[in-house]
């Protein structure tokens, strides 16, 4: 049979289950990735399942999310990694090495291998043609443990590209294009798996950014053919034994289609405050604009940060404008300062900020009251730059650039010409050096025979909640009633204020809901102490899209939310429920949403008999009866039982 090729890859890893659409699979993980804002949790996690090395062929710890310092705990946080690292056989990636995505494209991606990481940008390396799925980090930490993944079989959304991109246009707005066609749940249950001529005519890293922002579009991940540009991404990386090629059979047939001809796109942005919010950035004119942030994981790649630097030689960065330049790693730094790019940068009057996220995850850099702010990076959520007023727009580096020098938002396709600017060819280094010294590599010996390295702990790090087995009626009131489109932003907020906290759930959970409703925690703490003891959030569709932050759940969970109930669920949020043993439901007509009210307490009877079928009915105190679609898999049930997959994992160990 003829298959995509994300199905052969599938299939070369699985362990368990069919490959047909919709079933539950366990897959073989060969490489795992962490960042330090979910690394914590998952290494507490994985300190809690207490394993010995892991099972993968390479998993790394990298630190890239919060390197502000700004008290101990960040640094805490980061030593309590370090030595957890050490402990289990994983590479310690130390802070200002780069972004975690552009760091493992560079390093250790691999056609044909599968990646799960704590972060859902993760599915970046399947620009170089690997299946890499972003999850939960306890997830993460059970497939460090025990080498493999659970997952639901997506469907594969074939994207067939012709043609070839024209000068100024870039694969930025190539996935602006698709998230346009598609929207933020278009990808939800797929992989996106891209084919056809015009694949070639793109590099490695465009690729990745397109497979970046595929989860923008709630996909599972996204994959690209590993092919003669991706021998060369990895011999310029002094990689090219890792290199295979790999495509989809001949005559493979997609569950569904979409054809993009490259020679149509045109410059675009995504307006505020959602990354499918697409229009050409001609229809939006010249509005005015007060800072631009080149950077990020979608594009702060050598050839990305290589042509913002032509652009900006020997010109100067609008008086208006604070421009700001987060390198992807720091090997693309080197070579930016070793070819003289960094200088036209600084020249313009460039800020240069660390090879972390920053603002992308409102790490400083916050926006004035009310300011536009062009950003490369691939969220544009109300408040995550740090300034609820602000409104910031998605656009390539080549738009970022060209608008940091005239102030306004230019259309580099239309204009450029006009103001005397080449486009700019980036001509590629043969090779780039891998910096080692921003990696730490786990002690060679066996852990039996080598000393130890204690777990550093700092104050801050504190124990997580865990759930309760489902009881035989579960009872619980309405804390809050969130519209469509929640974003994980929304439910646990994260800035430089409470980035540091992610190893404090208690913490975090005061700041649950903080933007979109004050008096949630109050709330939710109050239900918690009452008789019925607990609490049920009701949301509308795409419910938790965004972050695969494990926070998002615990942070309900510590403040007794029970059950979610939503027109749909997006896909890590949902896992990361299930995991922490919180009950997600879909209801069956999404019109029963509207007639839930805050405060209203609803009744689950018999809960495990009705999880075991595909409807559960929920009663509220006044009678009334709500049908709601249970999807929970078979594992999923039994975690959900259990209360949690910790506990699961704990009772199946006896
Ligand atoms: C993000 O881009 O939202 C993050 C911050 O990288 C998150 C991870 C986190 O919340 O720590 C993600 O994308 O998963
Ligand atoms: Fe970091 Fe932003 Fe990428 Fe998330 S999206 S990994 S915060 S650069």
């Amino acid at each position: 049979m003829a298959d995509t090729l994300a199905i052969k890859i599938l299939k070369d890893h699985l362990l368990e289950g069919e490959i047909t659409s919709g079933a539950a699979i366990k897959i073989k993980i060969d490489q795992t990735l962490t960042q330090d804002s979910t690394g914590t949790m998952a290494y507490l996690q994985l300190e809690a399942m207490e394993p010995g090395m892991v099972k993968t062929e390479l998993s790394v710890a990298y630190i890239d999310h919060n390197t502000l310092q700004t008290g101990f705990e960040n640094a805490d946080d980061h030593a309590f990694i370090k030595s957890v690292a050490a402990r289990h056989g994983i590479l310690f990636g130390k802070p200002g090495g780069g972004i975690c995505h552009q760091l493992h494209l560079e390093n250790y991606g691999a056609p044909g291998k599968t990646l799960l990481g704590s972060d859902s940008h993760t599915p970046t390396c399947g620009g170089i043609g690997m299946i890499a799925i972003g999850a939960g980090g306890l997830d993460v930490a059970v497939a460090m443990a025990q080498g493999s993944y659970t997952m639901t079989v997506p469907k594969v959304l074939g994207v067939e590209l012709s043609g070839e991109l024209r000068p100024w246009a870039s694969a930025k707005d190539v996935i602006l294009y698709v998230l346009k066609q598609l929207t933020v749940k278009g990808g939800v249950g797929k992989i996106v798996e891209y084919h056809g001529e015009g694949v070639k005519s793109l590099s490695v890293t465009d690729r990745a950014t397109i497979a970046n922002m595929g989860a923008e579009l709630g996909a599972t991940t996204t994959v690209f053919p590993s092919d003669e540009n991706t021998r060369a991404f990895l011999s310029q990386q002094g990689r090219e034994k890792d290199w295979r090629p790999l495509a989809a059979d001949e005559g493979a047939v997609y569950d569904e289609s979409l054809k993009v001809d490259l020679s149509q796109i045109v410059p675009l942005a995504a307006m505020p405050h959602s990354p499918d919010n697409v229009d050409t950035i001609k229809n939006i004119g010249h509005i005015k604009v007060d800072q631009v942030a080149i950077g990020s994981c979608t594009n702060a790649s050598f050839t990305d940060l290589m042509k913002a630097a032509a652009i900006l030689k020997g010109r100067s960065v609008s008086e208006g404008v604070s421009l700001v330049v987060s390198p992807g790693s720091a090997a693309i730094l080197s070579k930016l300062a070793e070819n003289g790019a960094l200088a036209a940068m600084i020249d313009a009057g460039a800020r240069i900020l660390e090879n972390t996220c920053g603002p992308c995850i409102g790490m400083g850099q916050s926006p004035k009251s009310g300011a536009v702010s062009l950003r490369t990076f691939n969220r544009n959520f109300k408040g995550r730059s740090g300034t609820l007023d602000a409104d910031v727009y998605l656009v390539s580096p080549e738009t970022a650039a060209i608008s940091a020098v005239t102030g306004v938002l230019t259309d580099p396709m239309s204009e450029a010409e006009d103001l005397g600017i080449a486009y700019p060819a980036v001509k590629l280094p043969d090779r780039f050096e891998q910096n080692r010294n921003f990696v730490v590599m786990p002690p060679a010996m066996p852990p039996e025979k080598r000393d130890m390295p204690n777990i550093e702990m700092g104050p801050n790090i504190k124990p997580f909640p865990h759930g309760e087995a489902l009881g035989q009626t579960l009872t619980a009131e309405v804390t809050l009633i969130a519209g469509d489109n929640i974003t994980t932003d929304d439910i646990m907020p994260s800035d430089s204020r409470l980035l540091p906290y992610r190893s404090n759930v208690p913490h975090l959970a005061n700041y649950c809901f903080e933007k979109i409703d004050a008096g949630f925690a109050a709330r939710a703490e109050a239900a918690k102490a009452s008789t019925h003891g607990g609490g049920i959030i009701v949301g509308g569709d795409n419910y938790g899209q965004g972050s695969s932050r494990e926070h998002a759940a615990l942070a309900p969970l510590q403040l007794g939310t029970r059950a979610v109930l939503a027109k749909s669920f997006a896909r890590i949020h949902r896992s990361n429920l299930i995991n922490s043993g919180i009950l997600p439901l879909v209801f069956r007509d999404p019109s029963d949403y509207g007639k839930l009210r805050l405060g209203d307490v609803l009744t689950i009877e018999n809960a495990p008999a009705q999880i075991e079928s595909d409807t559960v009915i929920v009663k509220t105190q006044s009678g009334e009866a709500y049908s709601f679609l249970n999807t929970l898999s078979a594992p999923e049930k039994d975690i959900i039982l259990a209360g949690g997959k910790i506990n699961a994992i704990r009772r199946d160990a006896k």
